[in-house]
């Protein structure tokens, strides 16, 4: 039995958690077009009889600009310190960064085997593979290169393989019928903020955390959910609920259907937005939000 840890590690945006959801087969972490949608290190784990692998989808990498994505980039750090096997996600539709092959340089210089997934195959020409595989190795990045496609499952289970052979024998961690370390409440507010980071643009999703206030599942079976979007500035509070609540009933619409896709139950949802001054400054602040030290791996 093969069995270990594999850190998911790459650019903001570059298709990390889209990755960890297609391999593991559900939703574990939240996607959008937006960088930074990833807050916590989330952990996707897939069983098989023969192997367990435990993705560990982080943050990733950027500039840290204030107190929140300070302890993010920390997270993805630590995260990529205590694994068994890094999972390098280069954006291949985007191109290779000088970033890219920096922290690449660095991952592959340690004594953690790496792998490379270069994703997004599926809207870029495949003739820009070559080269970007042939500078990689120029660059004396020696490691292998699986060129792959997360939405329209390409290579996939090449990946897996290659994945799997690197990872030391041992037993299961997890037991089979766990696919996530997070909780239930954990994913319905990380829903929530998906559907804001779809919906609003620039600094305003964010801004932006979600508390579940109430998680309860009524005699009728329908569950009864109450949480708060808080937000940084009054101003974010009145563009997120709109002219006459119609962005927070659009927004709260969405996230509704999905929550009951994930719960297979019908969801009642009650939303408010709240300010917090300028929350993601405030390390006091954020513990209670779910973003400090304790709450990190
Ligand atoms: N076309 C295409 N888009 C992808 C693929 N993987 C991710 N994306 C898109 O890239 C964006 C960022 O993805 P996400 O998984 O949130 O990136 P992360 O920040 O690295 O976790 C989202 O809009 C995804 O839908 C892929 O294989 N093909
Ligand atoms: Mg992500």
């Amino acid at each position: 039995m093969k069995s270990g840890y594999v850190a998911l590690i790459g650019r903001a945006n570059a298709g990390k958690s889209t990755l960890v959801n297609v391999l593991v087969g559900e939703k574990v972490a939240i996607v959008s077009p937006k960088p930074q949608t990833t807050r916590d290190a989330i952990m996707g784990i897939i069983t098989e009889p023969d192997y367990q692998i435990v993705f560990i989808d982080t943050p990733g990498i950027y500039k840290a600009k204030n107190a929140l994505s300070q302890t993010m980039a920390k997270t993805t750090e630590t995260t990529a310190r205590g694994v068994d096997l890094i999972l390098f996600v280069m954006d291949g539709h985007s191109g290779l960064s000088e970033g890219d092959i920096e922290l690449a340089k660095r991952y592959s210089k340690s004594k953690i085997p790496m792998i490379i997934a270069y994703t997004k195959i599926d809207i870029m020409p495949r003739e820009n593979i070559p080269a970007d595989v042939k500078r990689l190795y120029e660059e004396g990045i020696e490691c292998d290169v699986y060129p792959v496609s997360a939405r329209k499952g390409i290579n996939l289970k090449k990946l897996v393989a290659a994945i799997v052979e690197k990872l030391p024998e041992g037993d299961r961690v997890f037991t089979d019928d766990i696919v996530s370390d997070k909780s239930e409440k954990f994913m319905l507010a990380e829903i929530m903020r998906e559907k804001i980071l779809l919906k609003f643009d620039k600094e305003i999703p964010h801004g932006v955390a979600v508390i579940i206030n109430t998680f309860e599942k009524q005699e009728n079976g329908v569950y009864d959910i109450n949480l708060d979007i808080i937000c940084e500035k009054a101003n974010h509070k009145a563009i997120l609920i709109g002219k006459q609540g119609s962005a927070l009933k659009e927004v709260s619409t969405f996230a509704r259907r999905d929550m009951e896709k994930f719960l297979g139950a019908k969801v009642f949802l009650t939303t408010y937005v709240k300010v917090k001054e300028d929350w993601r400054d405030r390390p006091s602040l954020m513990d209670g939000l779910g973003y400090g030290k304790k709450s990190k791996l």
